[in-house]
């Protein structure tokens, strides 16, 4: 069973329009159209004073000038609006967790480790808000939901500078008078379809039985557009591959040999990783060894867990096995080790096992008591008695209690 989502989207306001403004403020305010004017031209976009003559992104260039004769015409810069974009990308990684950037100026953020609920998500959107408006001068409308649908639904509720926050409770009020067209995956074909067969909101296919929707448009399409018209989505939100890893390493004065010692290292690391993991509200699939030897040569080696995790003793597990089984020694002893996870996502986003493990469920109970103890006392005064029988061989943070 999933517990409950907190999924932001947000979307900058005619994007590339409001950065060529923030760049030439005496554009404020006019109708501004981002594009070339020619014969063979389209829109990229507009300005909101643009809008109200109803110029429109992807139209042709000759009718939007018709539509808005006095219109101030650019041909856009896309290197600046790249640039604007990773900064932005940057500020969303500071304030979320998990982040699914979706195009130049738009992405999923799933804040549900650090959101007790939709409330407590409207006021990260809000701090996210005033750090485009202060640090960039720009403005973003956002959507807060309990899924990645309703959050980006929710988006263009109020644009521009919107902030909309869409819990579930508000589906039929808010989204069945919507056309069938703001489902996710209904193109002018399927509403075509949907609309010969008298289905024109998407209220319209919440009310239809599943077997009446599959008639028109197949099993598969039918059972995934009565979830959505139920206000109802589980794709997770998931950080593109390059994104984000967590990892501790550590070099020691005299090289370990000690087998023991090294299984208490390599717990000692992952013991930090997996408590940066729970702070973040992360949970990390792929672990992640990097060994250096006496002789400087290093090597790195990865697997994928059973499930993710934010516990040490999983990750821990996992370093070991790949020590054990592919890095070759030889007999020379470690110099560098080092613990890493990534392929990371928000805790809550997957779904909880029904019958937990008693000994997970131990250890998650033992790691949130000692985080809290550590959060508290703000430096690591609990550890585990395998690692305070540890012979502290390095200049260690970790306090040893005999
Ligand atoms: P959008 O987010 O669709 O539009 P927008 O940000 O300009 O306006 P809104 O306030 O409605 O979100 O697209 C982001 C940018 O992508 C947009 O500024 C320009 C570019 N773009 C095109 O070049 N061509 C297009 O057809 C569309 C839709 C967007
Ligand atoms: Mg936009």
């Amino acid at each position: 069973m999933h517990p409950p989502r907190v999924i932001l989207h947000v979307d900058m306001d005619a994007f590339y329009a409001a950065v060529e403004v923030r760049e030439n403020p005496e554009l404020a305010g006019k109708p501004l159209i981002i594009g070339h004017e020619g014969r063979r031209g389209v829109v990229s976009t507009c300005s909101y004073e643009a809008r109200k003559f109803g110029v429109r992104s992807a139209m042709p260039s000759v009718l939007a000038s018709r539509l808005c004769p006095d219109a101030i015409w650019l041909p856009g810069r896309m290197e600046l609006y790249i640039a604007v974009s990773a900064t932005l990308r940057r500020m969303f990684d500071e304030e979320a967790p998990v982040v699914e950037p979706l195009s130049i100026d738009e992405a999923f953020l799933d804040v549900t480790g650090l959101a007790a609920g939709l409330a407590h998500g409207a006021a990260i959107a809000r701090v996210l808000k005033d750090r485009i408006r202060n640090e960039q001068r720009l403005t973003a409308s956002v959507g807060v939901a309990p899924n990645k649908f309703l959050a980006k639904l929710a988006s263009d509720l109020e644009k521009p500078d919107g902030l909309c926050v869409f819990p579930k409770d508000d589906v039929a009020r808010r989204l069945w008078p919507l056309p069938v067209e703001r489902l996710w995956g209904v193109g002018p074909k399927t509403a075509e379809v949907l609309r010969r067969g008298g289905l024109r909101s998407i209220g319209d296919i919440a009310g239809v039985s599943e077997t009446g929707l599959a008639a028109l448009v197949g099993p598969r399409m039918a059972a995934h557009l009565a979830a959505l018209a139920r206000g109802e989505d589980d794709r997770p939100v998931s950080a593109s591959r390059e994104s984000k890893s967590i990892s501790e390493e550590r070099t020691y004065a005299d090289d370990l040999t000690d087998a023991r010692e090294i299984d208490r290292e390599l717990l000692a690391r992952a013991e930090g990783v997996a408590r940066s993991l729970r702070r973040h509200g992360l949970l990390a699939r792929t672990v992640h060894l990097k060994v250096r030897t006496g002789d400087f040569e290093t090597a790195m080696r990865s697997r994928t867990l059973h499930e993710p995790t934010d516990l040490a003793d999983p990750i821990s597990d996992g370093v070991r096995a790949l020590l054990r089984a592919r890095i070759e020694l030889g007999g020379r002893g470690i110099r560098l080790l080092g613990v890493g996870v990534s392929a990371l996502t928000a805790t809550g986003s997957v779904p909880e096992s029904l019958f937990p493990d008693p000994g997970t469920e131990r250890s998650r109970k033992l790691a949130a008591a000692s985080d809290a103890v550590n959060d508290k006392l703000g430096e690591d005064v609990l550890i585990r008695a395998s690692l305070l029988r540890r012979k502290s061989r390095e200049a260690s943070s970790l306090p040893t209690v005999d």
